[in-house]
């Protein structure tokens, strides 16, 4: 079954949030930042602004009603900065004019006086000052010091990881129409709509049940509305209430390349401890987080980093430390992978440096450790199944490794300056908020006397598929034609307290919540039909649009069966609510079943470096995805091909840069940040789908396995399959594990 939204995206006929048409008296807001990293505000001066045609109002922190406060885990976030601005694009005043042009035009005559204060955006300088945002956090297990005495080999290392920019195709964006009294509707592209709902009602000084928030769809958001939609959907709320009337708030490309968060940079160091035949005994490692200026979900996001420290191998002795570092960057925030990509590359870089140490191929490393049923994460949880090992070893098969190296030795042993590298990325991912509360998803399902059929979840629509997952589940359960049902928009009066749509877990919880609700209306209809046919309910069921008595059809059919269900007076619609079962953490400990479940699979990736020009193409990835019973094919293929991408990305060609002194961000544009397109495609993806564990009651959906996050990590393949390359050019090259592996620096690499 194919994505229902494509046809719509395709014909350019989906709506986003500037789509809505505008209603009358709607004001466009312009949102003036800092364009200094650190300093202390000395003056303001907007009189030149409030006196420009068409300005109806400008808003700075004083006319705050409620808290300047929209932090969600550390509440140390101002809506607008008050005394002093901490990051470049931080929202110091708000302009509201009646045209979009005017609130620009009248916002770059806002005068800022500054006192310009020294600004970080190293991460181990802000450690060292000791400007963390929470105390360090330490996962262990065993016994490293005894263990490492039993070490015939230990490597220490640094790894590097860059930032991501998540480059949705919508920017920020948020549409806010005033209600009666002070209630509002806030239309906001964001991945957490309660958020929104709860902290608007913060900064203004209102009840929650005041402010409705309505989302249909976004465009793309990869993490990056998980927390930092917030922000403007606040202000334009802010600037409703304040003025009445609807404000429409839509960033503009630098604006949002400027002012946002990004995937967190992280500095490391690593202790790795193998004996003589290369199992790893010991694991020590210190993650230095670039939180940015404001904690966001920075804590959480390390978190999950420490529950991925040891990627998919088993270890023994593990010290994994993670530091929030405060910085002066715009307030990093979630981007897929959420932490666990920035941890496994860790892990892959210091067996990597072991290899070339021991003289034991990376590989022979990599497979002996890989983890095994029964074997224990640090955090306490054991790993129950075999797709680690077995992903691997299909992806040998699947990709004719040896065939492949010997083609890569001969190609290699031919060319001088080209030179081909090979590398195996296996990926182990826990699903689940690792915060246990999270996991939690709700849906009301109405069925009409039509019989078709709506549902209302807290699952967001960003292009991932998750609507016509649960489309399909619902028209399962009713057995009807899947074009009978519609998944409405998202909107926080019918789906109350919902958990952002993240951790990629979006379709599993909250399909499973419609699916409890469906199944609720089904057992009622087959009441009214068990009494209109005089038999048991338990005999009949529904199958091809009709009511199905044992294994013969009855003459009642979906339509009829809901009119007379209606006619007796019989409720058609139902709430559920969905709490992902089996898990639990103890955080004093650090031990407990954080996940519902680990998402496994192996990528063996195929690259031809040019070490004269340092340019690199992808040749082909080949994977072993372990999916569950797939739900949704197609769906899972577009996720998989899209996070591989965005992985390879990541450790190649985006490369975040600041001015040194300024710290403000250079590439701060689609020319000088650069992503991958369509030329720099692998020339071959080809992706095994394998079935492996059945989850328990209640996991997963309809025994399909999440999706979103999981393949973004084989693209991590690609930065150790250009390292063989180079390797295989200059055996004696230095071993620096930086990720980007730009162009720029394999031609500089010695
Ligand atoms: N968001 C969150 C996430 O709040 N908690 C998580 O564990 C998570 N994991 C992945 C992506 N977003
Ligand atoms: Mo996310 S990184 O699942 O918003």
């Amino acid at each position: 079954m194919k994505h229902f939204d494509a046809e719509l995206h395709v014909k350019g006929k989906s709506m986003f949030v500037g789509d809505i048409p505008e209603p009358e008296g709607t004001l466009h807001a312009a949102v003036f930042t800092s364009s200094c990293a650190h300093g202390k505000i000395l003056s303001l001066d907007t009189s030149e602004a409030e006196a420009f045609p068409g300005v109806i109002r400008v808003i700075t922190a004083k006319d705050i009603p409620g808290e300047n406060e929209i932090g969600n885990i550390v509440l140390d976030e101002p809506l607008l900065a008050e005394g002093t601005v901490h990051f470049i694009g931080e929202p110091v005043a708000v302009v509201l004019a009646e045209t979009r042009h005017q609130a620009y035009s009248a916002m770059n005559t806002i005068l800022i006086e500054l006192e310009e204060l020294e600004a970080v955006i190293d991460p181990r300088k802000a450690a060292q000052r000791g400007d963390l945002i929470v105390p360090p956090r330490t996962f262990s297990c065993g016994n490293t010091e005894d263990a490492i005495k039993e070490c015939t080999h230990v490597t220490r290392g640094t790894a590097e990881t860059g930032g991501q920019e998540h480059l949705y195709l919508e920017t920020q964006s948020t549409l806010c129409i005033p209600g009666e009294g002070n209630a509002l509707r806030i239309t906001s592209s964001t991945q957490s709509p309660s958020f929104v709902q709860k902290i608007a009602a913060r900064v203004l000084g209102i009840p929650i049940h005041l402010v409705q928030v309505d989302i249909l769809r976004l465009g793309g958001a990869f993490g990056g509305k998980e927390d930092q939609a917030t922000p403007w959907a606040v202000i334009a709320a802010l600037g409703t209430h304040l003025t009445g009337h609807p404000v429409k708030l839509i960033l503009k490309r630098h604006e949002d390349l400027v002012n946002t968060g990004k995937r967190h940079p992280y500095s490391c160091d690593f202790t790795i401890g193998l004996n003589k035949s290369g199992q790893i005994l010991v694991w020590e490692v210190n993650y230095f987080q670039n939180s940015g200026a404001v904690s966001d979900l920075s804590t959480a996001i390390l978190e999950r980093s420490l529950f991925h420290s040891t990627g998919s191998y088993f270890i023994p002795n593990v010290i994994a430390t993670g530091y929030c570092c405060r910085t002066n960057l715009a307030p990093n925030t979630a981007f897929r992978g959420f932490g666990g990509p920035q941890a496994m590359f860790v892990i892959e870089a210091a067996i990597h440096k072991a290899s070339a140490e021991t003289g034991i191929p990376v590989e022979k490393i990599q497979k002996m450790n890989l983890l095994q049923p029964g074997d224990r994460f640090p955090y306490g949880m054991e790993y129950t199944c075999n797709e680690v090992k077995s992903s691997w070893e299909l992806a040998e098969e699947f990709s004719d490794v040896a065939k492949t190296r010997k083609a890569a030795r001969k190609f290699n042993s031919e060319n001088r300056y080209l030179k081909k590298g090979i590398s195996m990325m296996p990926v182990c991912f826990g699903i689940s908020f690792t915060s246990t509360f999270l996991n939690q998803a709700s849906a009301l399902v109405h069925v009409y006397t039509d019989g078709s059929v709506g549902i209302s979840t807290g699952a967001v629509e960003m292009g991932q598929g998750v609507n016509s997952r649960i489309r399909q589940v619902a028209a399962g359960v009713f057995s009807i034609p899947l074009e009978r049902t519609r998944v409405e928009s998202t909107n926080t009066s019918r789906a109350a307290n919902t958990s952002p749509t993240a951790a990629s877990s979006g379709a599993d919880m909250n399909g499973n919540a419609a699916e409890t609700a469906c199944c609720e209306i089904r057992g009622r209809l087959l009441e009214v039909a068990a009494g209109e046919l005089g038999c048991k309910a338990e005999d009949l069921c529904l199958l091809n649009s009709r009511v199905w008595n044992k294994e013969k059809q009855t003459d009642i059919t979906w339509d009829q069966l809901v009119i007379a269900a209606y006619m007796s007076r019989t409720d058609l619609s139902s709430h559920a609510h969905y709490a992902t079962p089996g898990i639990h953490f103890n955080k004093t400990t650090e031990k407990g079943r954080p996940f519902a479940y680990h998402v496994a699979g192996t990528a063996v990736t195929e690259v031809t470096v040019d070490c004269l020009l340092g340019t690199y193409k992808i040749d082909k990835v080949s994977i072993v995805h372990y999916g569950g019973s797939q739900l949704n094919p197609l769906l899972d293929r577009g996720q998989v091909e899209g996070a591989l991408l965005q992985g390879i990305g990541w450790v190649t060609m985006e490369e975040l840069a600041w001015d040194g002194r300024s710290k403000r961000l250079l590439a701060d544009t689609l020319a000088t940040y650069k992503v991958p397109d369509i030329s720099f495609t692998p020339n071959e993806v080809n992706i095994l789908f394998a079935e492996g564990e059945v989850l328990g009651e209640g996991v997963g959906l309809k025994g399909s396995k999440a999706v979103g996050e999981p393949p973004f990590m084989y693209g991590i393949g690609a930065w150790f399959a250009i390292r063989e390359a180079i390797i295989a050019f200059n055996p004696d090259t230095s071993s620096d594990y930086t990720a980007p592996i730009t162009p720029e620096r394999v031609l500089m690499t010695k």
